[in-house]
């Protein structure tokens, strides 16, 4: 038998979400508790002159909470240098809003319905000041949110001065701008928050988060209480994208437990959800690049402007990760990258499937094609021109960052194999020729991505049962992502067991010594390398053990992987299985001894890679964009189960497709939210998505011993540029340079009609 890893086993999880038997936070029962609704500010920006809650409090067994009763402090950004402090959330708005969504007051009820009908009695009196959702108008500071600062601007980086050299020596220079719009993350399971304080005094909470563990450490901060006075439990998580970390709405429901002695609850409505949950994205890319006329690029400058919303929280660290990544693939020699992140009058901006990658992604390709397109050049081989070769690796680019493993022209290789290019091209002359007005787009997207950024650590716990199967105790959090299945994949290969009988536990403070939890796409790379040494130790322990018993010397013992079964090297008759050793030790009341913790610290992230080929229809009458093949190749190093991480792509790229032909968050020019609901808000279906044609491609990392790097984000970081492109590419001879974002209907069709009037759309 080989190794499990590699194997496309399915995931063990989906019998229990199938068959509707998984735990969700709004199911838990929770007898006796009190319901939250939150006062939202249906104002962008105002002041608040004075909120009177007299005929909410007249309704039966009603509490209503202001911002002067719930003193927690503020709900402040990351703890990164480069982001201003001093722009930080209230968890209740005070003296002023400013986004429409914003809490300013917290009703405790009996029992939902009547939270919503005691929220309507609660009188706020507003007094409405200018506001805006344009990040440029807030950089100009027509609008000042926090004017006791001066400024709109909570994180800048690269030169105050741009470099008027940069493009020196270039024959070629072109610019553009890269709009990659607001999203919202849309998980299938809205925000949910349950708490308690039990007879031991211990706030038990339960979350809808993919970070139980930091969250803890965020409850006690903010309640002024030990760890060890808090119980995190995240049970079944529907799915959050980046979003689902602790949230205003969970201390307010943590405070008010401790304020009021009952259980409390939470779990918002979908537009709650729209309006109240990050949003993701909103960054202006303004690109310019420079080469030569045969496409080698020589510079490449990238000023970011990004909208963080009303309060500096993660949104404001995106454009930095963004700036690190902004060489893709491509070798560089010049390369400079300003940033502002600036607050608005809209909901806060935080980290969504990519975080920041995608849009470095978006700007560096659409760059690429641009340059193509003026030099008259297959994008391919531009691409091909300035590849980082694969026999460079570590490399380090201009715009800072290290790459450890990659071969690019070999991922663009194999998806132009698998889309037959020029058979596509060939097809798209044709319609051309023939004049059709469904014209065919080939968009490419080359990218690489950074995963595990900071790098963190993990923790892993391996512990053999009575029985003899194993229980892996892991600080990465699976919220979507099968680790229960591959997890048990990695720690069945080092103990030579089936998978079935590894079991997965996460999520329980409680359980789980410690962890980081699941987002960055970096549970594999070390959730599951801290599991696979944690079982290595367990293995080391077992063949000491078994050679005490068979009164062999440890040298001699092997463990027989196929079997499960420990026996000295070349006397296989005799031997123990784990089942025989867990029972002996059993016995002797020392089965603790196959237990093992670890802490699994990386040196680096890592880098996964990869290529894609969208092949778009565009009706050039109506504007109407439909996408025939995306073609993905995704190299995350070794997979351990090609099944999910296939399934992982699959997900990430209808995401990424949604952004470049769907999704869109739309505020109107002063900043009232358009797109509250899953009417408004763009939000497709598998119906509007073609099967995707998945490509395998494995470049090891060696920056953990399982050769793996994360693929969870992969597909939606190559699959935007690669479909805009497309767009963009079936209008190219109608003289159309660039579409923004989401670029399919009206866009495209104005884009056409621009062309056809001489005005550039890129302007
Ligand atoms: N995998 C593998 N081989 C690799 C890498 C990964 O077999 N070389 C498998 C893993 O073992 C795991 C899955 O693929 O089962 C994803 O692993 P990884 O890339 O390590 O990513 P994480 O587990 O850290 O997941 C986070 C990532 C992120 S950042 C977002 S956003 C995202 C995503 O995962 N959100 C999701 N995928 C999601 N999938 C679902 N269903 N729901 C979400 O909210």
């Amino acid at each position: 038998m080989a190794s499990v890893i590699g194997r496309r086993v399915l995931r063990v999880e989906d019998d229990r979400f199938l068959t509707g038997a998984g735990t969700y936070v709004e199911a838990l029962e929770l007898p006796n508790a009190l319901h939250l609704t939150f006062v939202r500010s249906p104002y962008p920006h105002a002041r608040v002159l004075g909120i009177d809650a007299s005929a909410a409090l007249e309704l039966p067994n009603t509490q209503v909470f202001t911002a002067a009763d719930i003193d927690i402090g503020v709900f402040p950004p990351p703890p990164m240098p480069m982001i201003d402090k001093r722009m930080a959330r209230p968890f209740v708005a005070g003296d002023v809003v400013r986004f429409a969504g914003e809490i300013v007051a917290v009703v405790a009820t009996e029992d939902r319905t009547a939270g919503a009908d005691a929220a309507e009695l609660v009188m706020v009196d507003y007094d409405p000041l200018p506001a805006t959702p344009d990040p440029r108008r807030a950089l100009a500071g027509e609008v000042e949110l926090f004017p006791e600062h001066g400024t709109n601007v909570c994180m800048r980086e690269g030169p105050d001065e741009l470099d008027e050299s940069l493009f020196d020596g270039c024959e070629v220079v072109v610019s553009g701008t890269v709009v990659s719009q607001r999203l919202a993350p849309v998980p299938m399971e809205v925000r949910s928050t349950a708490g308690f304080v039990g007879d031991d005094d211990r706030l038990t909470m339960y979350l809808t988060t993919q970070t139980p563990h930091q969250d803890r450490a965020g409850l006690a901060r903010f309640l002024r209480l030990e760890p060890g006075e808090i119980r995190v439990v995240a049970p079944d998580v529907g799915g959050g994208f980046g979003a689902k970390t602790l949230c205003v709405e969970d201390v307010l429901v943590a405070w008010m437990a401790r304020k009021t002695g009952r259980p409390v609850r939470f779990t918002e409505t979908r537009s709650e959800n729209l309006a109240g949950m990050v949003h993701a994205r909103d960054a202006i890319l303004e690109v310019t690049i420079g080469g030569s006329k045969d496409g080698a690029i020589e510079a490449y400058r990238l000023q970011i402007i990004q909208n963080v919303g009303a309060y500096a929280g993660i949104g404001a660290f995106l454009p930095h990760l963004t700036g690190l990544m902004a060489s893709g693939v491509y070798a560089i020699p010049k390369i400079e990258v300003q940033a502002h992140a600036v607050v608005t009058n809209t909901t806060p901006v935080g980290p969504f499937r990519g975080a920041g990658r995608p849009e470095a992604a978006q700007a560096i390709e659409r760059a690429v094609d641009l340059l193509a397109g003026e030099i008259g050049v297959d994008p391919a081989e531009v691409r091909r021109r300035n590849f980082i070769q694969p026999g460079v690796f570590p490399f380090k680019t201009a715009s800072g960052a290290t790459y450890d493993s990659g071969n690019y022209e070999g991922a663009l290789d194999l998806a132009l194999a698998a889309a037959d290019y020029d058979g596509l091209r060939e097809r798209q002359r044709r319609r051309r020729a023939d004049g059709s007005p469904r014209q065919l787009g080939i968009g490419l997207s080359t990218y690489v991505e950074i995963t595990n950024g900071f790098p963190e650590g993990e923790f892993g716990d391996v512990e053999i049962t009575p029985e003899g199967g194993a229980i892996l105790r892991t600080g990465s959090f699976s919220h979507g992502q099968g680790h229960e299945t591959t997890f048990a994949m990695i720690v069945a290969h080092k103990l030579g067991l089936p998978v079935e009988a590894v079991r997965v536990v996460k999520g329980d403070t409680d359980t789980v010594a410690r962890g980081t939890g699941t987002y960055g796409s970096k549970s594999t790379q070390i959730g599951g390398a801290a599991a696979a040494l944690a079982a290595e130790e367990v293995v080391e322990t077992g063949r000491r053990l078994a050679a005490d018993y068979l009164e062999i010397s440890v040298d001699d013992i092997v463990l027989d992987l196929e079997a499960g079964r420990f026996h000295g090297v070349g006397a296989p008759a005799q031997g123990l299985s784990w089942a025989d050793l867990a029972a002996r030790l059993e016995t002797e009341g020392r089965l603790d001894e196959l237990h093992v913790e670890h802490d699994f610290q990386p040196s680096s992230p890592t880098f996964p890679f990869g290529a894609h080929v969208a092949v778009v229809e565009v009706d050039t009458e109506t504007g109407d964009v439909e996408l025939m093949r995306l073609v993905a190749v995704d190299d995350a190093g070794t997979l351990i189960n090609p099944v999910i991480a296939h399934g992982q792509v699959h997900g990430g790229v209808a995401t990424g497709v949604s952004q470049a032909l769907y999704e869109e968050i739309v505020y109107d020019e002063d900043a009232n939210l358009m797109t509250a609901n899953l009417v408004n808000y763009a939000f497709p279906s598998a119906a509007e998505l073609p099967s995707f044609d998945v490509v395998e491609m494995e470049t090891p990392t060696p920056i953990n011993a399982l050769g793996a790097k994360g693929i969870g984000e992969s597909g939606t970081i190559g699959a935007t540029p690669a479909v805009q492109n497309a767009v963009v590419d079936a209008l190219a001879p109608f003289g159309v340079r660039h579409v923004d974002m989401p670029a399919n209907g009206e866009r495209v069709w104005r884009a056409l009609q621009d062309a056809n009037s001489g005005s550039d759309p890129t302007v």
